[in-house]
């Protein structure tokens, strides 16, 4: 019975399949979206009155040079300070920024994006052979290549991942035996070169906070078993872009994130209500803030609610490194950033127990964080938006 059972959910998740809902809309054998990827009015509504529309068009996501940055530079100093103060007042006024001349070469980024087409671009039988049977590898939960994502917020993404913590090997190889070492090396190698440089932009956050500058980066030490995660993303073309998102509007868990997208657009970030378009600019990274710095930098970074909005005619494609402490790791605001002025506005927490609410509310908007919230230091936020 069980048998039975299993494979027709293994079957029901096949058709399910995002690849395969695209390929029966095209040709009509359906007409219209399943009702899980409709997502409600209000969370897809571009709220922007046309008042507003040219507010907008002022706002843009700070886009910084890092070049004199770079780990073995011993350049100006104070070109550092400046790009250190900048990296500083994006994460305080937006929560987001674009970095460009980040040192990763732009072959290796190019390579990637060659090859992780090529991978979305296989049969569905053969990416699903790259899933964790998560009744055994409960860690793994949101491992692996999944094309019929569970709703993940409010409802389900328009999206089929390719993730993992560690080797992209060990995910590759259970497809083909060799591992693919042209897939693998890139994906591998460009998740490296993220995990240094986002060490790197941590050490430079610690130093603008007044904390020594390995506060953060020594948390991802080579002997720690840090929750780190790599994903790409493949958000296919919809034909009813009005009623579905790529992805619901949610705050990131862990402490930064560095992410490369396609040409396509379509990632927003919301600012004082408004949701603002992230423009994709050649060759550059795209950083935010996470839940676990907003409150170990008690409150003065902020985690923001960001969302990605499907294209009706283009497939679009991200990379995404999303850089979390080990389970056991405490988060809290260390004593220099809390005084009078700045009461401890969230309680300490273990960062595990913080992903298990997480997963247990699904990632919806940027309520999460109200978990730690110590009220009676934040009248004004009594009420969360
Ligand atoms: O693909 C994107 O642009 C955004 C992805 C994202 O928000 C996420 O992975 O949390």
């Amino acid at each position: 019975m069980a048998i039975v059972d299993q494979s027709q959910a293994a079957l029901r998740d096949h058709y399910e399949n995002i690849i395969i809902l695209q390929a029966l809309l095209r040709n009509s054998t359906i007409v219209d979206l399943p009702e899980r990827y409709v997502w409600t009015q209000a969370l897809r509504h571009n709220s922007t009155s046309s008042n507003a529309a040219q507010e907008l068009a002022d706002l843009a996501l700070p886009i910084i040079d890092i070049s004199c940055l770079a780990e073995n530079d011993s350049g100006d100093p104070a070109a550092k300070r400046r790009v250190s103060a900048e990296i500083s007042a994006a994460c305080e006024q937006w929560g987001f920024f674009q970095i460009v001349n980040h040192g990763i070469p732009k072959e290796l980024m190019d390579d990637v994006d060659v090859q992780a087409r090529k991978f979305f671009a296989l049969p569905v039988e053969i990416k699903e052979k790259a899933k964790y049977d998560v009744n055994l590898k409960k860690d793994k939960a949101v491992c692996g290549y999944n094309g019929r994502l569970p709703r993940l917020s409010y409802n389900t993404p328009w999206m089929e991942y390719f993730s993992d913590r560690g080797e992209v090997e060990t995910l590759t190889r259970m497809i083909w035996p060799d591992g693919n070492p042209t897939l693998s090396k890139p994906l591998q190698e460009f998740w490296e070169n993220l995990h240094r440089l986002g060490k790197r932009l941590l050490e430079v956050v610690a130093v603008e906070l007044g904390l020594e500058a390995r506060f953060f980066s020594q948390l991802f030490d080579e002997n720690i078993y840090h929750r780190s995660t790599w994903r790409y993303n493949h958000y296919p073309a919809c034909p009813r872009p009005d009623l579905t998102l790529a992805m619901g509007p949610h705050s990131d868990p862990n402490l930064l994130t560095l992410l490369r997208q396609d040409a396509v657009g379509g990632l927003q970030v919301k600012r004082a209500g408004k949701w603002v378009d992230v423009t994709p600019v050649p060759g550059a990274l795209i950083i935010n803030v996470g839940d676990a710095l907003e409150a170990w930098s008690n409150g003065r970074f902020k985690s923001v609610e960001h969302r990605v909005l499907v294209n009706e005619h283009r497939d679009r494609f991200s990379a995404v490194y999303l850089m979390a402490p080990a389970e056991n790791q405490i988060v809290g605001a260390p004593p220099q950033l809390i005084d009078e002025e700045h009461p401890s506005l969230y309680r300490p927490f273990l960062y595990g127990d913080y992903m298990e609410h997480m997963m247990s509310i699904r990632l919806a908007g940027k309520n999460c964080l109200d978990y730690a919230r110590r009220y009676e230091a934040t009248p004004q936020q009594a009420t969360p938006s």
